[in-house]
């Protein structure tokens, strides 16, 4: 086992992944710039390192000087957490030439699903379903309108290194087809240094589902459920949960055997998620697939009993994946909220600054994952997530309860949080009745004014 792991990361993953260390015996270094000094991670952390300005490219993005601290510090592995460098083939590969094992895949696997055209060849070789379409990059303009006009419309044009919706185009018509391929192909080549695109056939508003999988070194595989993610607003996901209301057993099973599958394919090792939509018969396609923790991996922790953080260090460090776990129970029904400092009734706009008094809910059933405590300052240069409200119940009904009384109790004085909104989500009869998909909060009518009381309180 590793004696001292490097957490590339900050706010409430840094905290997390410490946590994990340190119920392992593992002793842990957390890195920070000049705007996390007074960050919860650095504080938990048996060592620190300031690695240098507020900007993420001079700090959490970059590479030199985190592996600089790893030597200075003497950690033998590296957390990514999420975002900054979770993804990067290129870190994953300095990390190896420098001999710290990056807790996360090889480069090679990083790359193969980073390219989303190319890891739908190969999801689909494995024999999971995968959207409709023509296989592969487009050659150009021209290609898509040949591939559009065959397959018939809508189609969606997508960028193969893109991811959130970026360079992602609805096209309804033929006349469209070059000029959406144009602007979405320029799009991903501004924001990821590539323009190649792909096509698939339109899902008429599906459910965005995904499962959890765990892999070892030693060619096992196991699914850890479904994770429910329909409730997304500008493909920034704000409530989640599992299991899903719309997926029942026979479905479980087979998104599961699909996700073992496909990870058995790539010999992935470590935590990873496959993202599916789902029509409304239930048909499932594969999407992408994440290569690292997610954000929202506690709802599955809570349903399965399961520690991901930890099984995915030891997956790393050459353990055997806990295989009896094949057949786990789910366990009740677990929601996550995601609190952002952001104004709902302000078009999400984030809402730095410092946090005047913050109290957090407790009781039965409930978790808090957070880095936020009262007199933090909220920095400008990172996103906008302060914390995660988790709650755990017997069932989907009790599991909205005991959200609702958690969000109840919270109090965070300072900045607008997204709080109330998710208040009003929780009465919503559409949500309530589980049956809802990924454009639920299109049409979703906030009254903000039935919630003005939760800012004056305190
Ligand atoms: C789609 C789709 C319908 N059909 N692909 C949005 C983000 C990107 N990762 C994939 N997305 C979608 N791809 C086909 N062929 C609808 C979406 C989509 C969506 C997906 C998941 C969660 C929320 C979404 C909101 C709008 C559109």
């Amino acid at each position: 086992m590793y004696k001292k792991v490097l957490i590339a990361n900050r706010g409430e993953i840094a905290l997390r992944v410490i946590r994990a260390c340190h119920e392992l015996n593992i002793k842990t270094v957390a890195v920070y710039s000049t705007a996390d000094e007074l960050s919860l991670h650095v504080k938990f952390a048996d060592e620190a390192v300031c690695i240098g300005p507020p900007a993420s490219s001079e700090s959490y993005l970059n590479i030199p000087r985190i592996i600089a601290a790893c030597e200075i510090t003497g950690a033998d592995a590296i957390h990514p957490g999420y975002g900054f460098l979770s993804e990067s083939a290129n870190f994953s590969k300095i990390c190896a030439e420098n001999d710290f094992v990056f807790l996360g895949p090889t480069p090679d696997i990083i790359d193969a699903m980073g390219n989303k055209a190319q890891a739908k060849i190969t999801m689909k070789a494995a024999g999971v379903p995968v959207v409709p379409g023509g296989e592969g990059i487009l050659d150009g303009p021209e290609d898509a309108k040949v591939k559009a006009d065959e397959m018939g419309y809508p189609v969606m044009l997508k960028a193969s290194a893109g991811g959130g919706g970026k360079g992602m185009r609805l096209v309804k018509k033929s006349e469209d087809v070059i000029p959406s391929f144009k602007s979405a192909s320029q799009e991903s080549l501004t924001s990821f240094g590539n323009g190649d695109m792909y096509i698939e056939k339109f899902i008429q508003n599906p459910r965005h589902i995904e499962v959890q999988i765990l892999g070892d070194s030693h060619g096992n595989a196991i699914h850890l459920g479904e994770r429910e993610c329909s409730i997304q607003r500008r493909h920034q996901k704000l409530i989640e949960e599992s299991p899903s209301p719309f997926v029942d057993e026979e479905t479980r099973k087979a998104l599961g055997d699909a996700a073992i599958k496909g990870a058995k394919a790539v010999n992935y090792v470590g935590v990873g998620t496959f993202e599916f939509l789902m029509d409304k018969n239930k048909n499932f396609y594969f999407m992408e697939m994440n290569t690292r923790i997610q954000v929202e991996h506690p709802v599955t922790e809570m349903v399965t009993g399961i520690d991901l953080i930890k099984q995915q260090i030891k997956m790393h460090a050459g353990f055997k994946c806990p295989t009896y776990l094949e057949n786990f129970k789910l366990r009740g029904h677990s929601i996550e909220c995601r609190i952002n400092a952001e104004d709902p009734a302000n078009n999400f706009m984030p809402f730095p600054g410092v946090i005047t008094n913050f109290h957090m809910p407790g009781g039965k059933g409930v978790r808090v994952d957070s880095h936020a405590y009262a007199g933090y300052k909220i920095p400008t240069q990172y996103d906008s997530m302060i914390g995660k409200i988790i709650v755990h119940a017997k069932n989907r009904e009790r599991a909205i309860i005991r959200m609702q009384r958690a969000l109840e109790e919270t109090i965070i004085v300072g900045p607008k949080t997204t709080i109330p909104y998710q208040m009003a989500i929780m009465k919503d009869e559409k949500f309530r009745s589980g049956v809802f998909d990924t454009s639920f909060l299109e049409t979703f009518e906030y009254n903000q004014a039935e919630y003005a009381y939760k800012e004056e309180k305190v």
